[in-house]
């Protein structure tokens, strides 16, 4: 018996790369339903090569005729609907930030903590609900897992490139029409982002905290605890440039055990999700231009760091609408399968 599956936010950037996952990965689907604002409805997208599915209206959907719901349209949509389809007996994948912190959702990367999803349902003290994490998380906790493992992370300093399509597709309009203008000397209004994106780099992401950190360095940190360890000190600086899809970082850890880059690049080699292509010679390291379109976390770049300890040092691109939204999200959809956990 196949699954009745909603895909809230269908039309967005996000939820359209769920649709295309779904379908590549031959998810067990008897019925696939797009939803999303009113505005949208009638719309037909794509599911796969060969199918269309037409755009439901989120407010008018019944949630007690889905099995599952992967969610990516903005925290507020996920809290006023997530938690009625949770209650309907849906079990809700939500991509956004509204419940990723509660102790009653678990936090999911497959690669990583894939034990935590036993505690999704109500009778094993959950919700129904299971948060995706941050993009920029999700890629990192991938990398860091086997490292973690063998060695100890201890801290963490990442340095983000940040992709525009983290932003949803109106901010991917917004790079796209500034450049075009730059090229015809338009003026540039920047309108979701605080400043130009075009030809520029912006070290905000997400809103500013009484810290002086940002939301988004926030969640890297908070989330990867929560995903990993506890015991983790990360600082994280994200910064927004002009391109489309595929976030990078630089990432320096500090282990509790002697890390070399040897060691490291042959566990990395081994690890699940993760790629390495580390030539130390032209081309011979990835960038988000190549990671667009693909699942992998890629790993480059990777060298002892001399100055600590133990310390280490790599590149790190992926999809961000991939890896760090709609795949995960779908992993953890086939994992809730493979453990038999059931929102009824
Ligand atoms: P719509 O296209 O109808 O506005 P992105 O992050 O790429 O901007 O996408 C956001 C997604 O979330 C879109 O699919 C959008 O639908 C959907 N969405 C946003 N607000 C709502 C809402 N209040 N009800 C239903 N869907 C919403
Ligand atoms: C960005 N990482 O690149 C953000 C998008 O908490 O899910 C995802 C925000 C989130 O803008």
């Amino acid at each position: 018996m196949g699954y009745r599956v909603a895909v809230v936010g269908a039309t967005g950037a996000v939820g359209r790369e769920m649709l295309q996952t779904l379908a590549e990965r031959n998810f067990p689907a008897d019925k696939v339903y797009a939803l999303a604002s009113s505005k949208s409805v009638g719309r037909e997208l794509s599911y796969g090569e060969d199918d269309i599915v037409t755009v439901e209206a989120l407010d008018k959907f019944d949630f007690s005729t889905a099995d599952i719901a992967l969610f990516s349209a903005g925290g507020d949509t996920s809290k006023a609907y997530a938690p009625k389809a949770g209650e309907a007996g849906c079990i809700v994948i939500d991509n956004s930030s509204a419940f990723r912190m509660d102790d009653d959702v678990p936090l999911i990367v497959p690669e990583v903590n894939p034990d935590a999803i036993e505690g999704t349902t109500v009778a094993k003290g959950g919700r129904n609900i299971i948060a995706n994490p941050n993009c920029s998380t999700a890629q990192l906790v991938v990398a860091l897992k086997p490292l973690h493992d063998a060695f100890g992370v201890r801290r963490v300093v990442v340095s983000t490139y940040q992709a525009v399509s983290g932003a949803g597709r109106p901010a991917m309009d917004e790079l796209f029409n500034q450049t075009k203008g730059i090229f015809v000397n338009d003026a540039v209004k920047p309108e979701l982002f605080t400043k130009q994106i075009a030809f520029n780099a912006i070290p905000h992401i997400d809103v500013f905290m009484d810290d002086g950190f940002t939301k988004e360095e926030w969640k890297m940190n908070a989330e990867t605890k929560k995903i990993l360890d506890p015991s983790i000190d990360l600082v994280a600086h994200c910064v927004r440039i002009p391109v489309f899809i595929g976030h990078s970082e630089a990432v320096f850890i500090e282990t509790d055990k002697p890390i070399s880059d040897k060691s490291a690049r042959t566990l990395l080699r081994d690890a699940p999700g993760v790629v390495v292509i580390d030539h130390r010679a032209n081309e011979g390291y990835v960038t988000p231009h190549e990671a667009a379109g693909e699942d992998a976390v890629y790993i480059s770049r990777i060298r002892s760091d001399p100055t600590v300890k133990n310390g280490l040092v790599f590149w790190c691109v992926s999809d961000n609408l991939r890896k760090g939204a709609a795949l995960n999200s779908v992993q953890i959809a086939e994992l809730a399968i493979e453990r038999g956990i059931s929102g009824r």
